[in-house]
């Protein structure tokens, strides 16, 4: 009988669950996994730091709606991808973190690199253990994966002693799962209780259904809209660390106050709801609150105070979706006036911000960059935007728009753009891929450039170069005063040439008028690239119908 090793029944396990495109940095604890992969099929992305594998997982997971694979080694490798969980857990965003770790015949002796690895990574996962055996290797990838993508997606450790990698077992039928064994079962909304929530929102004047980061995708999008078509009622998305105030959502906030019912589907009245409190939200509106996790369910029922509370029930956000457009049955609830309120609301963007040009010699607008990274954007066949940053992240988020679209998201984590961006180049090979991003954020992951040119996976870098970590100095001026600005400031660093010594295309801009041309190189350079934009240290717009346009703090 043919033996396999722990190694072996892992990426056979990663195979049969079609999770082919592995994120990885080398390291002694998983060098049998490297070796096993070359039979079993699995391409390497290898990356400079383990976080950035982590986020590049993460960006899989939102795109693709499968877990992505990160694999770190042991200890130190580990350590170093727990930051980036953190992102991928508020984002909702399904992941499988494989991280080496010291043979378990060696633990409590002082093994190389022993650590408690399962134990560091619990509070940013759904669930973190550690392998116990060969033969049950398969079984915990198919439950690490499947614990991934159940309920509320997110992201998930497992940990592989060296000694449980390099163990052989006897048979490959006892150690690898079958396909199915991969997937997680839904949580279905019964068709009666979908009936009561369509009856609720018939009967509310100004009803309005919120959705959390799960659906941001495009996959998301589309079942919001269909919702949104089947019921006559706005379905709004909430990913920012903004909540109301994200700039992509408009003037959201305007109109958030006048809603009489508010249906949560799997979305969390957090501080990005204010808590479900007035005055964000009315004190008399009432909710219907659907939830995968009945623990959660339990605590958005008792922050919003039950008395408001009308209806819950244990469902999955797109399961929930599905059934309440299925009974529907196309019979419209009668499109109210409420619905068109936000539908406005969400769109809204001071008219100043279609011709708003930069008062400042040598900078460009953000507005500026926002205008004509979109027309790019609208010109290609697949386009992918991904945004992240501090104020600059905020214009881009507020001014630049695409199907699909890949942030940072609700955990407010800056640094994770430039590994998104390639990631969502092995996800989606065609795809043109803009990354806005600041030039703090900027210089988190800049050695993946690297990453980028040694796998050919061409992407672009704007970066709003305002030479300071602006959100923070923007927080120093309102807070503390101008003469108390302290440690923010960065040099206008010359990022392009950086990349450029890197095998990347560089492009460094200080005009409008000279940005549509470097941004055509740049894409057409067929080359990751970064292009290096100067602009104004400008706060975050705030989007509302009363505030001045462009500016305001928040
Ligand atoms: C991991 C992480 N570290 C620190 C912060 C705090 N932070 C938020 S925005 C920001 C400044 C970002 O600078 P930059 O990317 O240049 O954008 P800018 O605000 O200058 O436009 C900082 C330090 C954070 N959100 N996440
Ligand atoms: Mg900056």
């Amino acid at each position: 009988m043919a033996k396999l090793r722990g190694a072996d029944i892992l990426a056979r396990a990663l195979a049969i669950a079609g999770a082919r495109e592995i994120f990885s940095l080398s390291g002694n604890q998983i060098m049998p996994v490297y070796d096993a992969a070359i039979d079993a099929g699995l391409h390497i992305t290898h990356v400079r730091h383990e976080g950035a594998a982590v986020h590049m997982a993460d960006a899989w997971g939102r795109l693709t709606g499968e877990p992505g694979i990160a694999l770190l080694t042991g200890g130190p490798g580990h350590a170093n991808g727990i930051g980036a969980l953190y992102t991928a857990l508020a984002s909702e965003s399904p992941l499988v973190m494989l991280s080496g770790h010291a043979p378990l015949n060696q633990l409590g002796r002082g093994a190389f690199q022993e650590m408690g690895q399962a134990d560091m990574a619990v509070p940013v996962t759904k669930v973190s253990f550690t392998a116990k055996s060969a033969a049950t290797l398969g079984d915990d990838i198919a439950r690490a994966m499947r614990t991934a993508c159940a309920g509320r997606p997110g992201p998930v450790h497992l940990s592989l002693p060296f000694d449980v990698l390099e163990q052989f077992v006897e048979s490959a039928e006892h150690g690898v799962p079958n396909a199915e064994a991969f997937h997680a079962p839904q949580q279905t909304l019964a068709p009666e209780i979908a009936d009561t929530v369509l009856a609720e929102l018939v009967r509310a004047k100004s009803p309005l259904i919120l959705t959390g980061p799960q659906l941001a995708s495009s996959r998301g999008r589309a079942l919001r809209e269909q919702l949104s078509d089947a019921t006559g009622v706005a379905v709004v998305c909430m990913e920012s660390p903004r909540g109301i105030a994200d700039p992509c959502l408009g003037a959201f906030g305007d109109v958030l106050a006048e809603a009489d019912l508010i249906v949560l589907i799997g979305k969390q009245p957090d501080f990005t709801l204010r808590f479900a409190q007035s005055p964000a939200v009315h004190a008399k509106c009432k909710f219907i609150v659907i939830d995968p996790d009945i623990v959660v369910l339990r605590r958005s029922i008792a922050t919003i105070e039950l008395e408001r509370v009308v209806l819950n029930g244990v469902a999955d956000a797109t399961a929930a979706i599905q059934s309440l457009i299925a009974q529907s049955k196309n019979k419209l609830i009668k499109t109210k006036t409420y619905n068109n309120a936000v539908i406005d609301a969400v769109a809204y963007r001071p008219v100043a911000w279609k011709t708003q040009t930069t008062k400042t010699p040598d900078t460009v607008h953000p507005l500026e960059i926002g205008r004509i990274v979109q027309q790019a954007l609208d010109a290609a066949d697949d386009p992918i935007l991904i945004a992240d940053g501090g104020e600059f992240g905020q214009w881009a988020q507020a001014c630049v728009s695409a199907d699909t679209r890949v942030i940072n998201g609700p955990a407010g984590s800056i640094g994770s753009a430039i590994p998104f961006a390639i990631a969502a180049r092995v996800a989606r090979p065609n795809a043109t891929v803009i990354a806005l991003l600041g030039d703090g954020t900027f210089g988190f992951h800049m050695a993946e450039f690297d990453t980028a040119v040694r796998h050919n996976l061409p992407f672009v870098a704007v970066i709003g170069n305002d030479a300071c970590w602006n959100a923070e100095y923007q927080i120093q001026l309102r807070t503390y005063g101008k003469d108390r600005a302290i440690g923010c400031e960065l040099h206008a660093a010359a990022y392009d040439q950086a990349v450029a010594a890197l095998g990347a295309h560089g492009e460094h801009v200080t005009r409008a008028a000279d940005l549509p041309a470097a941004l055509e190189r740049a894409v057409k350079s067929g080359k990751p690239a970064c292009v290096n934009v100067m602009i104004e240290r400008l706060p975050a717009p705030t989007v509302s119908r009363t505030a001045t346009a462009g500016g305001g703090a928040h």
